[in-house]
């Protein structure tokens, strides 16, 4: 797997996190401040749109950035993706379109783009190694979003092919942590889980109501350790092959929704409402490839879980909701 020297990154680098308040923009934003980078650029959402191509190539003709990461998308859980298809197809096949090829001709270094565990076919042998990309049908709850998601690996992989554009695509896992969405029809799993258990030990209710057969498996993957591995791909890995982050361990939905309510300190029932879809069987990440690359994981879900609930006490005023 070829490798580049991470001393090429210093920390005077012009790095653009595109999508910065996001769950995951927001947590590389951290890890970058963290790490003593100086020039960082961010842009808010009304400053600049990214859907639009000539705002696009004007921002990056006039800053442009050295390294870009990509995190801007519009996201959701299994509820919001399967409700509108069209906005998550063409928002982020917008996106992703007029980054890469704006950041490809004004001259960037290196982006990372991210994906999801989504691309990959909804009965892939698990746990789903990278090799499995196109392999056979899609989650039809996400297939709009997965499908923008492939056609963004595929133009980094091209540009890098035509143009030497050294963009590198990494496929995370369901993230969850601090800055996530808590809006119950668009969030995903694990935050709709911490509200409603805190909504209902506050309010005295008898049980909780989660969707689904409460059977289907899922990964999850500290948003800070998303962040630290994409820094870590974006200064030792230099390839056109996707790489898997996860943690490499799942559970199911029922055991994730004890594990929430133990944190959050609900003592009442979880009821299924079976009219809600599951989605996926199962999502598995093999991370064989990223920890071969001498990286993993290093926050529990309990730890992690504890975090996100705190952070969602402390953020009760500016929560999305
Ligand atoms: O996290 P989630 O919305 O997304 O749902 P996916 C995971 C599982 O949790 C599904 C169940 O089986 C849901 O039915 N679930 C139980 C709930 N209770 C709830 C609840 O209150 N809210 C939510 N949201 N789910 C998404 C994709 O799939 O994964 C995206 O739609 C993306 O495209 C993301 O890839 C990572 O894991 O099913």
């Amino acid at each position: 797997m070829p490798l580049m020297n991470g001393e090429d990154l210093s920390r005077t680098a012009k790095i653009y996190v595109a999508g910065h308040n996001g769950l995951v923009g927001s947590a590389i934003l951290r890890k970058l401040q963290a790490d003593g980078f100086e020039d960082i650029i961010v842009r808010r959402h009304r400053q600049l749109d990214l859907t639009d191509q000539a705002s696009v190539r004007t921002f990056f003709e006039q800053e442009q950035p050295q390294y870009v990461i990509l995190a801007a998308a519009k996201v959701g859980g299994i509820l919001a993706n399967d409700s509108y298809p069209a906005d998550f197809i063409r928002d982020n096949l917008l996106i992703q379109t007029n980054v890469i090829d704006a950041a490809y001709r004004f001259g960037t270094k290196k982006l990372v783009f991210l994906g999801s565990s989504c691309i990959y076919p909804k009965l892939s042998p698990q746990p789903m190694t990278e090799d499995s990309l196109l392999t056979g049908p899609l989650e039809p709850t996400n297939e709009w979003y997965a499908i923008a998601k492939i056609a963004g690996i595929k133009m980094c992989q091209a540009y890098r092919r035509q143009y030497n554009f050294n963009a590198i695509s990494l496929m995370p896992t369901n993230l969850y942590g601090p800055g996530d969405n808590f809006d119950l029809e668009k969030s995903h799993v694990l935050p709709a889980l911490i509200r409603k258990c805190h909504d209902a030990k506050t309010s005295g209710a008898s049980h909780i109501e989660i969707w689904g057969t409460g059977k289907p498996r899922r990964e999850f993957l500290y948003v800070d350790d998303l962040a630290d591995a994409a820094l870590f791909l974006m200064r030792n890995y230099d390839a056109e092959e996707i790489v898997n982050v996860g943690v490499g361990e799942d559970v199911s939905i029922l055991e994730l929704a004890e594990l929430v309510r133990e944190i959050v300190g609900f003592q009442g029932d979880i009821v299924l409402d079976r009219s809600k879809p599951d989605g996926t069987p199962r999502k598995l990440m093999a991370v064989s490839r990223l920890n071969g690359l001498g990286w993993t994981a290093k926050t529990t879900l309990k730890q992690g879980v504890l975090a996100t609930y705190h952070w969602f006490l402390d953020n009760q005023s500016t929560l999305r909701k």
